[in-house]
């Protein structure tokens, strides 16, 4: 008898327990143990009827993602729930805490389905690049009706039980915790009812409207490019529909396979662990005590400021704000306010959660309303001088063992650290804008960080709702640094023959959800202008200039969207950018003006030299500990950056799709092109080349 699933009986209902933590997958012993228990109590004279369960947090929340790409082992999931659904005995699934995926598709298996109020139902495949393999996309249409399950199933999102009972994917909900004692009583009731063994397969599904399928296909085309899954997600949903239960079932099969073996699924299941392994820092103990987070304060209420407290509001944690005049001040909570009613508007929050949200945020313009706090975060100017101001007054009014935590995107958070008598407690929390909606947390240790600070806000930040990612103190960080590789490139293709519009599509064709160019507008070209006109640019770095376009869009008051027109012109309100013949002429102005003689440029070309000069700066990031593995520089560019998640992340891609060879010899190619020392491969990008290996594999 497998350990995996465990069997008892209370009276004449036999009792499955699956027992396979943290979140009872359906492992190979899962799906076997699950087949002979049913076969066996199916099989009793002295049992009436079967409960499903799952021991500890959940029910099965899913095929083992891990198992995918190995030779399979065990019974076929498809075989597990013929087993259920065709069983001579009562089955009845009980349901708690999140039965998603395969989990679910079991429990659609079962005669009958119940379920803790606080159960979270759904079909997430599509978030893996995948579908529901396991008769999902037949059996929930059947239940639900076409439309529905097509939702479900395209959105992946965690169905609340109480929705699901109306739906009709579950029949009843227990109250109470005792989900062993309600499913009992729910099979013991059916019985005595007589109640026949009701088969999903034999229902039949509501088509609300033969349009569905088209009028759906053109509704996900936006955020569905790209993507494999959506598309045959329909295909199955419609099959349901048009073929009998067997056939649909063999539809749905070949249309798995098809995604199962695609480099879409492969990254994106990669990416699905890259992620929670990003928030494990190698040398901090898992169970590295903690410093207990009960308030927040934050210093700074503009953009960032507003957007990090509302972080904190919303995970119900109090959070004070700070600001040197009340005008400000006020300017920021109303700001913060409207985001919040603006989210009710849409029916993203419920609109008496606005007043206990900002119940939870506290102004104040004194440094002393935070001297209670146990994280602060500085939101302020990005200078070092001001910055400098901030940690001393921190440090003097700041409790003992607060954590001081500076959101600089790139300044030296060492340098800042030196200006407190407390620099293990000192770190950095470098939010995206806006900060109230980015996933990623770009969390920096300084030379001085302590390990339970670095604990603390790696656990902190997944309460706030971020995905945090460990990196060191260098300019630029991770995701910028490699930023600024893309961007200087691209600026030196304007300059030797290629358009905004060119370059832009190149990348948004890849998958960015837009180009560097229609960023740069969007963000305001006068922010790297300033940046450049203050740091001497020219000589500071040690890359050929690369500002020259830049500055001359930025002297005709370009600034982007924001002035109505930059590398693009735009019709505001609309945002959408039109290539400009004004543009043109400034490039090619420029272009003359550097003696440099335009020619065409490859599609090819400009792919090459965005990319691989990112993938070789993630080499130097690597080899410099600035990152603790190439996993990490995959998910900052995924949250941070819209790499799109079916291509892993650069570094994935560079490792499983180009090839780091091929990288190596670009680059090369380039540098003997171009003789500039910009192209010289990382020596870890070379070493990994001259032994076969992969990022992955350090
Ligand atoms: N397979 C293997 N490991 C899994 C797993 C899975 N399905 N789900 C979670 N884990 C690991 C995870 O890596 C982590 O490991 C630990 O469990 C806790 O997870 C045939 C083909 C269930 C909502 O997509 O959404 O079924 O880091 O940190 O925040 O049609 O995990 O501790 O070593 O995320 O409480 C469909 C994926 C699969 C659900 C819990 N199912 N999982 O969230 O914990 S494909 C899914 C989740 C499929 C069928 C198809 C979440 C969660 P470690 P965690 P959490």
């Amino acid at each position: 008898m497998s350990d995996a699933v465990l069997r008892s009986t209370q009276g004449r209902i036999g009792i499955l327990t699956i027992n396979n933590p943290p979140v009872n997958a359906l492992a190979a012993a899962v799906r076997d143990g699950i087949k002979a228990g049913i076969e066996a109590f199916g099989g009793d004279a002295n049992i009436d009827a079967i409960v499903l369960i799952g021991g500890g947090r959940t029910f099965i929340a899913g095929a083992d993602i891990r198992e995918f790409g190995k030779p399979p082992q065990g019974a076929n999931l498809n075989d597990v729930i013929a087993a259920m659904e065709n069983c001579p005995k009562i089955v009845v699934a009980a349901l708690h805490g999140t039965p998603l995926g395969g989990g679910l598709e079991t429990a659609l298996g079962a005669h009958y389905r119940v379920a803790l109020p606080s159960t979270r139902v759904g079909l997430p495949e599509v978030h893996l690049g995948l579908l529901p393999g396991a008769g999902g996309t037949q059996r929930l249409p059947r239940l639900t009706g076409a439309k529905y399950a097509l939702d479900a199933i395209l959105s992946g999102r965690h169905i609340p039980a109480p929705e699901a009972k109306n739906k009709g994917i579950i029949d009843a909900l227990v109250e109470g915790d005792d989900l062993l004692a309600g499913a009992v009583a729910h099979a013991q009731m059916l019985v005595a009812q007589n109640a026949p063994r009701r088969r999903v397969r034999d229902l039949t599904v509501t088509l609300e409207s033969p349009d569905l399928f088209a009028e759906t296909e053109k509704a996900i085309a936006r955020r569905a490019r790209g993507f494999k899954a959506p598309w045959n997600i329909i295909k199955c949903v419609q099959a349901a529909c048009e073929l009998p239960f067997d056939e649909g079932m063999k539809r749905e099969r070949e249309l798995f396979v098809e995604l199962l073996t695609s480099q879409e699924s492969a990254a994106q299941r990669y990416y699905f662990f890259a992620e929670r392994e990003a928030a494990k820092v190698l040398d901090v103990p898992a169970d590295t005590p903690q410093r207990p987070i009960k308030t927040a304060g934050i210093i700074g209420a503009g953009t960032m400021g507003g957007g990090i407290a509302m972080n904190f509001a919303n995970a119900g944690i109090p959070v004070t704000i700070l600001e040197a005049q009340q005008e400000a001040l006020d300017r920021g909570l109303k700001t913060i306010r409207t985001n919040y009613e603006n989210t009710a508007k849409r029916g993203g929050m419920k609109a008496e959660d606005v007043e206990k949200r900002m119940a939870l945020i506290t102004p104040t313009l004194s440094y002393d309303g935070l001297k209670d706090c146990d994280v602060i975060i500085e939101a302020v100017f990005e200078t070092m001088e001001v910055k400098e101001g901030v940690f001393k007054k921190l440090d003097a009014v700041a409790k003992p063992g607060a954590i001081l935590a500076t959101n600089t995107s790139g300044l030296d958070v060492n340098q800042i650290a030196s200006y407190t008598n407390r620099p293990g407690d000192v770190i950095g929390m470098h939010f995206f804008s806006p900060a109230n909606v980015m996933k990623l947390l770009e969390n920096v240790r300084g030379k001085a960080t302590e390990k339970d600070v670095i604990a603390t806000v790696m656990s902190l930040s997944k309460k706030i709702g971020k995905i945090p990612v460990l990196v060191g103190v260098c300019e630029g960080f991770v995701g910028n640094r490699m930023l600024r590789m893309r961007g200087i490139q691209s600026a030196y293709m304007l300059e030797e023959g290629a358009l905004p519009q060119q370059v832009d599509k190149v990348l948004y064709d890849f998958g960015f959800p837009m180009g560097p160019f229609a960023m740069s507008d969007l963000a305001g070209n006068d922010v790297g202008w300033r940046i450049r006109q203050g740091k001497n640019e020219k000589e500071k770095r040690n890359v050929r200039y690369s500002g020259y376009v830049a500055d001359a869009i930025c002297e005709l008051g370009r600034f982007g969207q924001k002035t109505g027109s930059g590398y693009f012109k735009y019709n505001l309100p609309d945002r959408t950018p039109i290539p400009d013949p004004e543009v043109e002429a400034i490039i090619e102005e420029t272009s003359k003006k550097l003696g440099i003689t335009r020619r065409a440029i490859s599609d090819q070309e400009i792919l090459e030299r965005t990319l691989y000069p990112m993938v070789n700066e993630g080499a130097k990031i690597l080899a410099e500990g600035m990152a603790q593995r190439s996993l990490d520089i995959d998910v900052v560019w995924v949250n941070g950056y819209g790499w799109p998640v079916y291509r892993g992340g650069p570094m994935w891609w560079a490792d499983n799709v180009v090839g780091l060879k091929t990288i190596h010899d670009a680059l090369m190619k380039y540098r003997d092109a171009s003789g500039d020392p910009f192209w010289e491969p990382a020596p870890l990008l070379k070493k990994l080349v001259q032994e076969g290996k992969k990022f992955s594999q350090l």
